[in-house]
Parts: C-alpha cells; sequence; structure tokens
C-alpha cells in the first residue's frame, strides 16, 4: 500500500467509529429518558445502571480474524455488529425483559437478532440478554441504520460476567477445566440468588407485567 492508502484506511475507519459513536449517544439518550422518568414518577427503577463502549481497535482486528475475514471497511461493516456496545444493569430479571420491551417497542429501532442468554445461559454460565439492533441516526444530510449490541442482564450477571472476564483474559495463568468448573458453579449461585431475588420482588408486589 501506498503512504495515501494508510490515509484514506484510517479516514473510513475515524468515520465507522463516529457513525457507531453517534448510534451509542442515541440508545443511550433513549435509555436515560426511560431511567429518568421512573424517577420522576417515584416508581421503583427497573434501570440501575447504563454504560458504553466502542470496542476496541485490538479487539476488532482479533474478532476479525478469529472468523477468518480480511480487513476491510466492507468486511468489519458486514460482520462486526458490536462495535457499539450498550450495556444496562437491572434489579431483578423481569426488569430485564421489561427494558427490552421498552426498547423494541421504540419507532425507529429494528431488532436484527436477540440472544437469550438468561433462558439459555452459555456452557460456561454466562447470561445476559442480547439484543442486536439497527437505530436510525439523522446526519446532515442523510439517515443511517446503525448496529448497536445491547447487553440487559442484572447486578449478580454482571458481577459473574466481570469477574469472569477479568480472569480470563489474565495471561500469567491458563484458565483450566477446573477455574472452568468453580466459575460454572459461581454462575449456578448467582443465577439462584436473582431467582429468589424476583420471587421476593413478586411478593411485595413490585412486579410490573405491563411495563
Ligand atoms: P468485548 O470485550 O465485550 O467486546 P457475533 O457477535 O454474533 O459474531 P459473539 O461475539 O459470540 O458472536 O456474540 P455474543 O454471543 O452476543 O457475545 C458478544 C459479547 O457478549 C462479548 O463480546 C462479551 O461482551 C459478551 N460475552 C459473551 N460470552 C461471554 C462470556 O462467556 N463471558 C463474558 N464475560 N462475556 C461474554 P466480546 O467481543 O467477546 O468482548
Amino acid at each position: 500500500p501506498q503512504p495515501r492508502d494508510f490515509l484514506d484506511m484510517d479516514r473510513q475507519y475515524r468515520q465507522i467509529m463516529y457513525l457507531h459513536e453517534a448510534a451509542i449517544q442515541e440508545v443511550v439518550s433513549r435509555l436515560n429518558i426511560l431511567k429518568g422518568e421512573f424517577q420522576f414518577s417515584n416508581d421503583r427503577n427497573p434501570i440501575s445502571a447504563i454504560s458504553s463502549r466502542i470496542k476496541s481497535k485490538e479487539s476488532i482486528v482479533f474478532k476479525m480474524e478469529k472468523k477468518g475475514l480480511p480487513m476491510t471497511v466492507r468486511a468489519l461493516m458486514m460482520n462486526i455488529h458490536d462495535i457499539a456496545g450498550v450495556r444496562v444493569i437491572c434489579p431483578f430479571i423481569e426488569d430485564v425483559y421489561a427494558v427490552a420491551r421498552m426498547l423494541i417497542r421504540q419507532k425507529d429501532i429494528q431488532v436484527v437478532e436477540v440472544k437469550d442468554y438468561i433462558r439459555k445461559p452459555k456452557e460456561n454460565g454466562y447470561r445476559s440478554l442480547h439484543l442486536n439492533i439497527q437505530i436510525n441516526v439523522d446526519f446532515s444530510d442523510t439517515s443511517m441504520n446503525v448496529p448497536v449490541e445491547i447487553q440487559i442482564r442484572t447486578s449478580a450477571m454482571d458481577f459473574w460476567a466481570g469477574a469472569e472476564h477479568q480472569l480470563r483474559y489474565k495471561k500469567e495463568r491458563e484458565f483450566t477445566a477446573e477455574d472452568e468448573a468453580k466459575l460454572k458453579h459461581c454462575a449456578d449461585i448467582m443465577a439462584q440468588a436473582d431467582q429468589e431475588m424476583q420471587e421476593i420482588c413478586g411478593e411485595f408486589n413490585l412486579d410490573r407485567e405491563n411495563w
């Protein structure tokens, strides 16, 4: 490649990142509106926390490599759907589904795929509800549908996923089968706690089926 090609690639990469940053702003803003609405109405809040991230360059390259894809703009846009990531933490399991419904019914949000790792946890015990959506973003002279991965989970699920992620990426020590089993056991404890908390929530009449 010529030096000018490098400049072109860099510009295209920054453009793609900007598109996704704009989409994150849209989604986070809608979630903040919902969160604020529940604060205002003095009801309990199904949203405890909202965070977001743009996938790092390293993580993108690693994923493209894993999928055996060429590092082109087209391949990137077609195959990596979690460049923009938004995470929502909820107190109770049913809140996770309630928040998902609130998002899905919004106009100009299209659901591309739902991965329910709560009803069907991953083998290692990972639980979370993933919504792969496209949100319409207006720019100066055009509007575009941009993909965003929204992960919605309880605090217990988030505690486990955060800790597991840290351990998995520790370079000093290989992840053994025994580690996997111990972590799976912890995931089961979290799932049990979530279940019992949900039951208590029901007993206090805090379930809101029409949310
Ligand atoms: P990071 O650092 O969060 O960016 P696809 O996107 O459909 O090609 P993929 O990547 O398997 O396939 O999608 P999936 O299953 O929806 O998972 C994507 C993201 O979910 C991961 O992103 C993690 O954030 C989270 N995740 C999935 N499985 C696990 C797990 O076992 N443990 C933890 N801690 N998180 C998990 P990345 O790209 O792996 O990482």
